[in-house]
């Protein structure tokens, strides 16, 4: 018998799976997936996970480890404290049932974020809220601008709504995707804002803003241009690695057009990230594209928009990027791996060795596993009952049961046992799956998220007098140094540190070094060897490691984002030396 159901993973396109006689597949009907699914979920039943919980190494029962949770619960809440420390393995909305127990016995929650979080504050900062174009409206565009984000590779069922149109990429990496594109800006790594601001700037000076729109929603759009103009046209396109010729071409096919501008993590992986977005914003204001049918600027969403949370609150919060580990008793991991996809693993392993415990609550062993003095497996997505939602599109999407098996533990089952245990009070999964499912409602062929506008922004922004908040100051020089810019994006072979992870560095052919020995990648936090593999799409002062790659972090900062508490994955800029 078939079931449906949706992939979990961290991704914006959450499609809908039809699980027939044990084989995954892309539903067909579902207006998002087109009946595909890609290699993370086509192979997923392949992927070994944890068989068995594990105390010190040594297999135990499931009852012998959730009664040891038990007893570290017990200890920390007398001593130091407990963290909570939740990332996103599983994007079901069910994952954040244990908040509620942590929460309620006074565990830390984190904040702050290792993904969008700086440009999530920098959209809010400018519109008041950050709603994200739904595909249908991308479809309706004639030029889409694609900026900092792999569509083939991180959001691969937006390509049937890019059929056809006139395609601009910019990104540091000649991508298959940018090779693709009408125009390909291959500007140098973190040169985005200055593009952004000279973007601006000449369209004011061209006339090409759209007057009457900016009187509405932009009033302050002259003193922005003011700041632009402090901007060194010349020096900062050759710090950027562009010239003039790159603003013409790109607003010649802007012009008059309805224009769709995306937005992904890699613009924002900066200590600047909030400005880059606002600075993106800015062009969507002066040209008016904002809540006009198949215009306008988008930049991840978040899942939970539209979603009241049914869970206790917490009251104390720890950095997601920066955590002090060492400050708890009880580290709880689920659904993450901060080990290998925090930045700064010196630190995090440091501080991580002097937490009092660590528990790991997952899917498979990595890095985080190997440390934590209790490993309990969760149950598959396939195997428990949940509610999915996306930061791609507005789909909310069911998760009923669709195997049963022996293996692992259901965040439910898992905060049930803990709940009884500490006299916390909680409702049963059926209450907390209703009012999930409450929070959507039936539209065509699809359940959409109740409240989720299918044209953002038509009503004006969310800022207190609904105008939009154009940059006031930057803080931003771009780094002349020497050394080389470290690009990290997403693999098409790994969904973060999950399933098959790449090993190698890439770099220029014409680098110097030799291919297929290893060279050592250095940072002010530590270095890392690996294996070269050249790359001819990348620009001579890149080294491309891909997210997910074991070592990785070694070489990326604690420092935070200067708004959003975000990670900073490619602020540092690093050596190379021959092994
Ligand atoms: N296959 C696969 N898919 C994924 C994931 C995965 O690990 N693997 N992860 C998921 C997650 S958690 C997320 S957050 C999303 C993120 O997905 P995306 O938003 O696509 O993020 P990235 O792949 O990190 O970066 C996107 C592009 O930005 C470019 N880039 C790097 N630096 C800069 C820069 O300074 N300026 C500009 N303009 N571009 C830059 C990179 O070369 C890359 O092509 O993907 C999700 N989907
Ligand atoms: N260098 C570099 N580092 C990065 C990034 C980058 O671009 N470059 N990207 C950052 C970004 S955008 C993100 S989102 C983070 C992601 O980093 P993490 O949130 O740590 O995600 P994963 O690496 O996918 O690890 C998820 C773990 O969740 C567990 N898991 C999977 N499904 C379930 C489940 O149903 N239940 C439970 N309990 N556990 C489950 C699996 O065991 C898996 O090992 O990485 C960040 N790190
Ligand atoms: S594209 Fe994204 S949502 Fe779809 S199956 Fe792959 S990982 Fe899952
Ligand atoms: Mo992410």
């Amino acid at each position: 018998m078939q079931k449906k159901t949706a992939c979990p993973l961290d991704c914006y396109d959450a499609c809908s799976v039809i699980v027939d006689a044990g084989k995954l597949k892309g539903d067909k009907l579902h207006p998002y997936t087109h009946g595909y699914l890609c290699p993370h979920l086509n192979h997923f039943k392949k992927r070994e996970r944890i068989a068995e919980p594990k105390l010190r190494g040594e297999v135990v029962s499931m009852e012998t480890a959730l009664a040891h949770l038990e007893t570290l619960v017990r200890d920390a809440r007398e001593g130091n404290g407990i963290l909570h420390y939740r990332s996103s393995g599983n994007f079901g909305l069910m994952q954040g049932v244990t908040d509620h127990f942590f929460a309620s016995v006074g565990a830390a929650l984190t904040k702050g974020s290792l993904c969008d979080g700086a440009g999530e504050a920098g959209v809010v900062e400018g519109r008041g809220a950050n709603r994200a174009l739904p595909p249908e409206q991308i479809a309706e565009a004639d030029v889409v601008m694609v900026w900092g984000r792999n569509v083939p590779v991180t959001n691969s069922h937006l390509l049937p709504f890019l059929k056809g149109k006139e395609l601009i990429v910019v990104d540091p990496v000649r991508t298959a995707f940018a090779e693709s594109a009408d125009i390909h800006i291959q500007l140098k790594p973190g040169g985005d804002l200055y593009f952004a601001m000279l973007l601006a700037r000449f369209i004011v000076i061209e006339g090409m803003y759209d007057a009457e729109y900016l009187a509405e929603h932009g009033e302050a759009f002259e003193e922005y241009y003011e700041l632009t103009q402090t901007v060194r046209i010349k020096a900062a396109l050759d710090s950027i690695g562009l010239g003039l010729g790159d603003i013409g071409r790109v607003l010649e096919r802007l012009k008059g057009k309805k224009v769709a501008i995306l937005v992904g993590t890699g613009v924002q992986k900066y200590r600047h990230g909030d400005e880059v977005l606002r600075a993106i914003d800015a062009i969507g204001t002066l040209l008016g594209l904002f809540g006009k049918p198949g215009c306008g600027v988008s930049f991840l969403g978040s899942s939970s928009s539209g979603i009241p949370s049914p869970f206790a609150a917490a009251r104390r919060f720890e950095s997601k990027a920066a955590a002090a580990f060492s400050d708890y008793d009880l580290v709880f991991v689920q659904g993450a791996n901060p080990v290998a996809q925090m930045p700064d693993t010196r630190r995090v392993v440091d501080s991580l060795s002097k937490a009092g415990h660590v528990v790991y609550f997952g899917l498979y062993e990595n890095e985080t596993s190997a440390m934590a003095e209790l490993v309990i497996p969760a149950k598959t997505f396939l195997e428990k009952r949940d509610v999915r939602t996306a930061y791609g599109h507005n789909a909310m999407l069911e998760m009923p049961e669709c195997e049963t098996g022996e293996t692992g533990i259901s965040e439910y089952a898992l905060c049930t046992a803990l709940c009884t245990a500490f006299d916390v009070p909680l409702e049963s999964e059926a209450y907390y799956l209703e009012h999930f499912l409450a929070c959507g409602e039936a539209k065509d062929d699809k359940t959409l998220v109740k409240g989720r506008e299918a044209l953002p922004y038509a009503e004006g922004f969310d800022t207190d007098d609904g105008q939009f908040l154009f940059l006031e100051e930057y803080d931003f020089d771009f780094d002349m140094e020497e050394d080389y810019f470290l690009v990290s994006p997403k693999s098409p072979r790994s969904l973060n540190s999950q399933f098959d992870r790449e090993s190698r560095v890439f770099m220029h052919p014409e680098c110097g070094f030799e291919e297929g020995a290893s060279v050592r990648l250095v940072s002010e936090q530590g270095s890392l060897e690996l294996p070269l593999a050249y790359d001819d799409r990348l620009l001579a002062d890149c080294v491309l490691v891909y997210a997910g790659t074991p070592g990785v972090n070694n070489l990326t900062t604690s420092l935070r984002s200067f708004a959003g508490e975000n990670a900073c994955y490619q602020a540092n800029k690093i050596k190379v030396e021959a092994c």
